[in-house]
């Protein structure tokens, strides 16, 4: 009967009418909201605690910190393990001088995210 195929194809129409209209899905991405050091800050030499806070969980496992020296050097930095979902930190030892800190992070809904904290490394 020609009737069945005519309604489905309403039905598909409908259906896909309905999916353009939907609102976008919601994401949650991670987005920085906090950092130390801040962008632009100075902090002194010596051990710092480079700490990122999300706002969102982050698969440590997938995610990454680099340290970009003025030099142009870079290292990847150990993530600290077993800290709140949302913070990204890494224990470094800085001589005076300018640094980003790039970071890539994983967030849980799939998505990777990345961006750079450029500080300042003064003498102690
Ligand atoms: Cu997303």
């Amino acid at each position: 009967m020609p009737f069945r195929p005519a309604v489905s194809r309403r039905l598909i129409s409908a259906a896909l009418l309905l999916i353009m209209m939907a609102p976008p899905l919601a994401h949650a991405h991670a987005i920085l909201e906090e950092s130390f050091p801040e962008p632009g800050d100075s902090v002194q030499a010596g051990l710092v605690t480079l700490r990122l806070r999300f706002n969102s969980r982050i698969d440590l496992a997938r995610s990454r910190l680099l340290l970009l020296a003025a030099d142009r050097s870079q290292r990847t930095l150990a993530i600290q393990q077993g800290g709140p979902p949302d913070i990204v930190g890494a224990n470094v030892e800085l001589k005076p001088g300018v640094y980003t800190v790039r970071w890539q992070v994983l967030a849980i809904d799939g998505h990777l995210t990345r961006g750079d904290v450029r500080f300042t490394v003064t003498e102690p």
